[in-house]
Order: C-alpha cells, then sequence, then structure tokens
C-alpha cells in the first residue's frame, strides 16, 4: 500500500530547502553538542548526581549522531560556522554561571530554556520531516523530555533557596531565546514550522517547567513577559 506524504508540498531535494536546512541542521547539530558539554560541566558541578548527569550527556551526544545522519541523509552540509555564532551568547552566559558556581543558573539555561527550546522545535518539526529524520527525532524528543524533568525535579527540590537566581537568569536569559528564534524564522517556515507555532509549544513547557518547580501563575506571567521585550 502507497503511503501518504504528509506534506507533499516540501521537495526535500530543492536547492531552497537544502539552504535552509543548512542552517536549521547545523543549529541542531551545535545544540547537542553543547548539550553534550554542559551536562559535563553540570555533573562536576552537582558530583551526587554525576552518573545520571554523564548519561544525559552521552545521551546527547547520541542525539548529535542522529541529527548529523539527517544531514548526510539530505546531502546537506550544515553551516557550522552560523550556528556557533547562533548560540554564542546562550553558551557565553552558561560558562560565565559554571565558572562562578551558580548551578542554578547553569540548570536554568540548559535544563529549563534549551530543553524547552529542543522539545518545541522537535514537536513542530516532526510531522513535517522526511521519513528518516522523522524516526530520529522521535525518538530524541521522548530524551529531552527526561532532561528537562532532571531539570524541574532538583530546582523543586532547591526552590527556596534558587528563586531569586532563577528569577534573574530568566530575566538575563530569555530575551536571547526569542532574538533566536526570530533569527531563524525564515528558514524554518521554509522547512514547514511557523514560529507562532514554536513560540506557542516553548511558552507551554516552559511555562509548565517552572509551574512543576514551584512558581505561581503570577510569577510565570511576569517572568514570561520578558521574552516579549527582546
Ligand atoms: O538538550 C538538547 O538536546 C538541546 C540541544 C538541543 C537544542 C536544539 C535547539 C533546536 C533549535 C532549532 C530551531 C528551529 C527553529
Ligand atoms: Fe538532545
Ligand atoms: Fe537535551
Amino acid at each position: 500500500m502507497q503511503q501518504l506524504a504528509v506534506s507533499p508540498e516540501f521537495d526535500f531535494t530543492s536547492e531552497s530547502y537544502k539552504d535552509a536546512y543548512s542552517r536549521i541542521n547545523a543549529i541542531v547539530i551545535e545544540g547537542e553538542q553543547e548539550a553534550h558539554d554542559n551536562y559535563i560541566t553540570l555533573a562536576q558541578l552537582l558530583p551526587d548526581h554525576k552518573d545520571e548527569l554523564q548519561r544525559l550527556s552521552k545521551m546527547e551526544s547520541r542525539h548529535m549522531k542522529g541529527f548529523q545522519a539527517c544531514g548526510r541523509n539530505l546531502s546537506v552540509t550544515p553551516d557550522m560556522e552560523f550556528a556557533k555564532q547562533y548560540f554564542s551568547q546562550l553558551h557565553g552566559n552558561f560558562q560565565t554561571a559554571a565558572a562562578t558556581g551558580n548551578v542554578v543558573t547553569c540548570l536554568l539555561i540548559q535544563s529549563l530554556i534549551i530543553e524547552c527550546f529542543a522539545i518545541a522545535a522537535y514537536n513542530i518539526y516532526i510531522p513535517v520531516a522526511d521519513d528518516f529524520a522523522r524516526k530520529i527525532t522521535e525518538g530524541v524528543v521522548k530524551d529531552e523530555y527526561m532532561h528537562l524533568n532532571f531539570g524541574e525535579v532538583w530546582l523543586k527540590d532547591h526552590f527556596e533557596e534558587s528563586k531569586a537566581e532563577l528569577e534573574q537568569a530568566n530575566r538575563q536569559n530569555l530575551p536571547l531565546v526569542w532574538r533566536m528564534l526570530n533569527q531563524v524564522e525564515d528558514d524554518a517556515h521554509i522547512l514547514g514550522m511557523e514560529k507562532d507555532a514554536l513560540v506557542e509549544d516553548f511558552m507551554i513547557a516552559y511555562g509548565e517547567a517552572l509551574s512543576n518547580i514551584g512558581f505561581t501563575t503570577r510569577d510565570i506571567m511576569r517572568m514570561s513577559a520578558y521574552g516579549l521585550t527582546a
């Protein structure tokens, strides 16, 4: 029996698709590489959770290899230079926080913001992906929920003493995500991913995470508003 394509309007071999893919695929590969490095750093900062965090870091490097295969499958060369630049500010903020022992800020950046960004992007990508990439991405997104859960549980257990640092880290980093989304809006659209849907999925996942950690609805509204000023 013939399987109907979900989105017959996508020509995965067209030059415009491959051009947009060279940047989005690179962002995902670079993001997974940095997520791997960030969990190694977190394993050093949280020795009680060393084994679990090292396991998460290994998952991230598997994700990276999966997405590299997606690019190869479409004969696309990822633009890694662009992707490094893309993450540089968020990456810099993580590095600074790690160097000063601000583990709460590190967790907010990697396990809440970056994981929610991944969850939104991968869920929106799955229905419009080519068959090969869809299977890979479906496997990856399940792991990302586990990564988000790690951050939620730790921050919930340390909520009172982390609250002020979380608010400050949110204020510093949420606007960066907004700028990052704006920067790839056109490329994402070519792949069939709409910015509105990405923003909506991100805010739902991020708001839910903040709620699970212990923030009130009022706190969450206030914290979310920092995205709007980007
Ligand atoms: O924890 C993780 O695996 C995160 C690194 C990955 C984030 C990937 C960021 C994807 C953004 C894609 C933007 C598409 C519009
Ligand atoms: Fe990942
Ligand atoms: Fe992850």
